[in-house]
């Protein structure tokens, strides 16, 4: 635990410094001891879906090697390890018949993670659908929020006494926008916009189930969040009309994307869908029971978000539009006032990672918190990253290091945000680094690294990056110097 006394402008004592992975990334094995396939499984055999005809039957090998990662874990000095369950490890059919290996395999995991003085957040669900509730309809059958409601139970009764830290999904916007609507992700749909929404509703319902699944399960009091996506909103500068600006950008359904934040946080936090949807999505839209928003809006216990770029925002020349959109600070549904934003593009040269959508926004971590704390926290539920990261084309150099001095600038200057929103009293709880190593990047198969840990795929041999190094710095001084 750190040791860093708790002061006014830094983070407090008790926080948790740490990096995330998922399971279909890292762990390989997939048909060992009984594990069942998965939608990524069946995508990663789909002829062109994935950049280089990757697949994750190997990946890091993690499954394999979970002991010796662990310990690379202590050697970068983590607090807390991020990680995701893989359902068809425990539920080889979806649902059903439960296999007993597959949650050895995570009980084992979180004990020698405790062992090592490592703290365990567990996501339930990061994308790896079992294929057998694909066929079953997966996010389209409003039964899997009962199928996940026992996943979630079976889990929790196997790791709960010593799990504290519990996620339900994992960036739902993206594994609805891609997987069921664009098709590029698993399971590879391209559903209408009304049948994504029915999908939206039903993702959501799991996430509130599981969550009572989750308290009922696990003894005594846990901790149940989310990890959310989205891009941040920036104030292009910080005037007032341009931080309402961001504000209004930010927490508006502006279209029938699906990737507006409201469209899947205020359900969660506010316990209604935002007042503009019915009009943005006109015959499209689908009115929830009061039942159903009942069971969505379960009491959470911190505010996590994935955070890796932003957008910056002016106060435009036209007024906000008059149906309440977005709204104040607190909480939408009140009357517009001030003007309508205005994203500002990035000029083609703005630095990003490898990958285009990875645009460098260091205030991002800043206003995601100040805005979250905001509308859906009010000081009472603490800030957690669960995911920041940076891609590059990382390699070993001719001296056996990996000089990878981009990601540390990106972390540093990110960090900074963060510690800004402590500084100025947001609560925060905790950070992860995505991620702990390189591994497989979805349809973008090995091709970006996000690791703190280099790892060579054909040998599996682990090299710690620059970042990693530094990373330990900044752990080891909780945050002070950065
Ligand atoms: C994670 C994925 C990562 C990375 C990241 C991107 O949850 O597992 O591999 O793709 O999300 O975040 P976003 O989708 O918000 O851009």
């Amino acid at each position: 635990m750190p040791t860093f006394p708790t002061t006014a402008k830094g983070f407090p004592a008790n926080f948790l410094w740490g990096a995330a992975t998922a399971a279909y990334q890292i762990e390989g094995s997939p048909t060992a001891d009984g594990k069942g396939p998965s939608i990524w499984d069946m995508m990663s055999r789909k002829e062109g879906a994935i950049a280089g005809g990757a697949t994750g039957d190997i990946a890091c090998d993690h499954y394999r090697r979970m002991k010796a990662d662990v310990a690379l874990m202590k050697s970068i000095g983590l607090q807390a390890y991020r990680f995701s369950i893989s359902w068809s490890r425990i539920f080889p059919e979806g649902s059903g018949r439960i296999n007993q290996a597959g949650l050895d395999f995570y009980r084992a995991l979180v004990d020698e993670l405790l062992a090592a003085g490592i703290e365990p957040f567990v996501t339930l669900y990061h994308w790896d659908l079992p294929l057998a509730l694909h066929h079953r309809g997966g996010w389209m059958n409003r039964e899997i929020a009962s199928w996940f409601a026992d996943y979630a139970t079976t889990v929790g009764a196997a790791l709960g006494d010593r799990v504290n830290w519990w996620m339900t999904l994992n960036e739902p916007s993206v594994f609805i926008v891609c997987g069921y609507r664009d098709g590029n992700h698993a399971p590879g749909l391209k559903l209408s916009v009304s049948e994504s929404l029915r999908c939206v509703h039903h993702t959501l319902l799991a996430h509130g189930t599981g969550t009572q699944a989750l308290r009922a399960a696990c003894p005594g009091s846990v901790k149940i969040g989310m990890a959310p996506a989205g891009y941040a909103k920036i104030p292009d500068t910080e005037t007032p009309e341009n931080i309402e600006a961001a504000r209004r950008s930010l927490f508006t359904v502006s279209g029938q994307s699906l990737w507006d934040i409201p469209l899947w946080l205020d359900p969660v936090y506010l316990g209604r869908y935002p007042v503009e949807a019915p009009a943005v999505f006109g015959p499209k839209w689908h009115n929830p029971s009061d039942a159903d928003l009942k069971t969505i809006h379960q009491p959470l216990d911190f505010i996590g978000f994935n955070c890796y770029s932003g957008v910056r925002v002016r106060a435009g020349a036209q007024p906000a539009p008059a149906n309440g959109a977005g709204a104040t600070s607190l909480g939408g549904g009140g009357t517009a006032v001030g003007a309508a934003p205005e994203d500002l593009p990035y000029p083609h040269e703005h630095p990003t990672g490898q990958l285009s959508w990875l645009m460098l926004a260091p205030d991002a971590l800043y206003w995601k918190c100040r805005f979250y704390n905001e509308r859906y926290g009010h000081g009472k539920l603490p800030l957690v990253v669960t995911e920041n990261g940076f891609c590059s084309g990382d390699w070993v150099g001719l001296d056996g290091c990996v000089h990878d001095g981009a990601r540390i600038d990106y972390l540093h200057r990110y960090l900074r945000g963060f510690k800004r929103a402590a500084a100025e009293g947001i609560p925060t709880g905790g950070y992860f680094q995505w991620s702990l190593m390189d591994n497989f990047e979805w349809a973008e198969g090995y091709k970006p690294r996000f690791g703190l840990v280099h790892v060579d795929f054909p040998t599996q041999t682990r090299t710690l990056k620059d970042s990693a190094l530094w990373y330990r710095e900044v752990i080891s001084n909780h945050g002070h110097d950065l």
